[in-house]
């Protein structure tokens, strides 16, 4: 039990996965304030990877490490958030940390979470801190303005501001609760836009560019950030899809990016049908409606022979989910004409199984 390993250790470590977002880095630090008020202990917080600018007003006042500076320790008890699975969401030293200590717990959200510690918190729900709240109401741990901050940027940046697939009612009661004990939602949405002029500029300057396919199904965006002279040129991709994505009859919104390596990383976000299938095809991954692949070949094959593929799996999702409702409805009636309740049949498969939830987090590549 969580509760009973924080009591025995002498050592703790939390460590949410590399480049961590609004909830790895919220659910992080909610998870080390509740270990110091209740437990009386001292935890080592740490991140591996950059901490995105606007997630920076996050880590004031608490001194998160690096994982590489402890990675040589040796801790009784390692919480692990927000990773689904080490060897992906981990980089060597988060591995490294991993390995050498003696307990794991891992605290995560994903549908494709991978059981890997010595107990699982895996819970289907819009964000780990979601998670984070649910076991601090259970066992009474105070909520300080300061952890109702944390989580609640936690729900806010995981459910895109509450609109992704997965805020649910709890979601929105978890993140009214934050409010109710401090949490500032106008100072944190504010925040969790801020950007600087000139990424608002690259941001506009590549929305003015979006190209589309012929049936219009499809918008892509393409940019690179191919490092010129020492800087790197920065766009929200995240931001950049949603715009994409609120065109009427666009069904999916791609980002093709250019790296270093003069390769691409292709992500793609739909409104809707599930686009992982198809990025697996190409050696990637992802959730349902948020996935990405590698590819080592240039822009124009992207655009002119992947896209108008991309295009027919997107008609042939519409066709399957048309005989999919089609079952569902016959079904319903055979529950009907046995007294059942429609509505509550409905809701009862829509729980049953819930898809993957969707990660706000910048669209990289989930296997390159
Ligand atoms: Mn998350």
């Amino acid at each position: 039990m969580l509760v009973d390993e924080i009591q025995k250790a002498n050592s703790i470590v939390v460590l949410g996965h590399k480049h961590p977002d609004g909830d790895a880095l919220g659910a992080v630090l909610a998870m080390g304030h509740f270990i110091r008020n209740e437990f009386g202990k001292t935890p080592v917080l740490a991140h591996e990877g950059v901490i995105p600018d606007n997630l920076r007003f996050l880590t004031n006042g608490w001194w998160l490490k690096k994982a590489e500076e402890i990675k040589s320790q040796a801790f009784d008890l390692m919480i692990l958030i927000d990773a689904a699975d080490i060897n992906k969401q981990l980089g060597d030293d988060g591995r490294v940390i991993f390995a050498n200590a003696r307990y794991k717990i891992k605290i995560d959200h994903h549908s494709d979470s991978v059981p890997q510690a010595d107990e699982n918190i895996i819970e289907y729900v819009a964000a780990t801190s979601e998670i984070i709240e649910k076991i601090s109401r259970e066992n009474g741990w105070r909520i300080t303005p300061q952890i109702a901050c944390y989580l609640y940027t936690g729900i806010y940046t995981d459910t895109g501001g509450f609109v992704h697939d997965y805020t649910t009612c709890a979601t929105m009661t978890a993140a009214a609760r934050m409010i109710e004990f401090g949490a500032d939602p106008t100072m944190i949405a504010r925040r969790i836009a801020e950007k600087t002029k000139q990424t608002f500029l690259n941001n506009v300057e590549t929305l003015a560019r979006t190209g589309f396919t012929e049936d219009d199904r499809i918008g892509y965006f393409t940019y690179s950030v191919k490092r010129t002279a020492g800087e790197r040129p920065h766009r929200e991709s995240s931001w950049l899809h949603q715009q994409v994505l609120t065109i009427k009859d666009v069904e999916a919104s791609v980002a093709i990016k250019e790296l270093d390596d003069n390769t691409l990383t292709v992500g793609v976000r739909s409104k809707g049908k599930t686009i992982s299938t198809f990025c697996k095809e190409y050696g990637g991954g992802g959730h349902l409606h948020a996935a990405a692949f590698a590819f080592s070949g240039s822009m124009d094959e992207v655009i002119c022979e992947i896209l108008p593929k991309l295009s027919e799996h997107l008609a042939r999702d519409e066709k399957y989910k048309k005989k999919d409702n089609k079952k569902k409805k016959n079904k319903n009636k055979n529950a009907d004409n046995g007294g059942g309740d429609n509505a509550k049949d409905n809701n009862v498969a829509d729980d049953g199984n819930r898809p993957a939830p969707r990660d706000t987090s910048p669209n990289e590549p989930i296997s390159v």
